[in-house]
């Protein structure tokens, strides 16, 4: 672990922060081992419940992979960080918890990448976000063109990796790359009001919707309802199930457990 990647547990959520402000958080191959152990932590953790994402300083969120670093890499290298970024991507998607982006500047590339990465994405007036690649002689490498295309609709996703234009905050809002558009003073606030809605309901559950959702968009519905149903019936059988229904009929709120 080199800090280039910060984990803060505090009531339940567990703030990552990626930290490197001298290059507007640049995802260099060190960001990206300490992302991945990072998660390895987050994934064991009984304490965090939800994961908010978000950069260290004012001005950015992640401003891409380290040009200066990919601008020497021969194609096995490139492979080989590829691949370790969509594993830890992947990981990141595929987290139990769910997660929150609290995009905080820019955005771009393999940034734009990280918070497609998660569940639901925060940002503020001042953000920019976008995909630059094609302007580098090179696509988005991080699962962006899958990610992206999958969110937003291939149209879109194709034109804004055709041009490598930039996209405002109101945009974002408006082509579904952000859920909210928040005051740039309660981006962490509004990410945290979010995630403590989360946290009020049975962990064991959001984690069954999440995983559903997750895999059952790329299977046939028909299957992807039976997924459903199979998660639905397992959750039948957890204390939580009995705790959430039981304080319903009595009137009461409920404690979940996660069990
Ligand atoms: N990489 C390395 N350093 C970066 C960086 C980046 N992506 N972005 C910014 N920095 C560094 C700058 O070099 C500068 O460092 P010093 O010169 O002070 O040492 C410092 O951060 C501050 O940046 P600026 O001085 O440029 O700040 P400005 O406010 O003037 O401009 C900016 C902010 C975000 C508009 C500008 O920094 C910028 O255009 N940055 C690059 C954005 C970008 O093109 N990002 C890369 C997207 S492409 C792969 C698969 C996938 C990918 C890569 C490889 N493989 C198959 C291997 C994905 C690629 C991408 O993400």
């Amino acid at each position: 672990m080199n800090n280039t990647v910060l984990l803060e547990v505090k009531e339940g959520i567990g703030y990552i922060t990626i930290n490197r402000p001298e290059a507007l958080n640049a995802l260099s191959s060190q960001v990206l081992a300490d992302l991945n152990h990072v998660l390895d932590q987050v994934a064991t953790s009984e304490e965090i419940g939800v994961v908010i994402v978000t950069g260290a300083g004012e001005k950015s969120f992640v401003a891409g992979a380290d040009i200066k670093e990919m601008d020497k890499m021969t194609p096995t290298q490139a492979f080989e960080y590829m691949t370790y970024a969509n594993d830890t991507f992947t990981k990141l998607a595929n987290l139990r918890q769910p997660s929150i982006a609290a995009i905080n500047g820019y955005a771009l590339g393999g940034g734009m990448e990280l918070a497609l990465s998660t569940d639901i994405r925060l940002g503020h007036e001042k953000i920019l976000l976008g995909f630059p690649e094609v302007g580098l002689g090179i696509i988005p490498g991080f699962a962006g063109t899958q990610r992206m295309a999958r969110l937003i609709g291939t149209s879109k996703a194709k034109e804004l990796i055709f041009t490598a234009r930039n996209v405002k905050a109101q945009e974002a809002l408006e082509l579904g790359i952000i859920n909210h558009l928040v005051d740039v003073d309660s981006l962490m606030s509004e990410a945290e009001k979010l995630a403590k809605a989360i946290l009020k309901n049975a962990p064991l559950a959001v984690e069954k919707a999440k995983h559903v959702i997750n895999i059952g968009i790329d299977l046939p519905l028909s299957h992807a309802i039976r997924l459903e149903t199979e998660a639905e019936s397992l959750l039948f059988s957890t204390e939580d199930k009995i705790e959430g229904m039981g304080a319903f009929v009595e009137k009461r709120k409920a404690v979940f457990k996660r069990k």
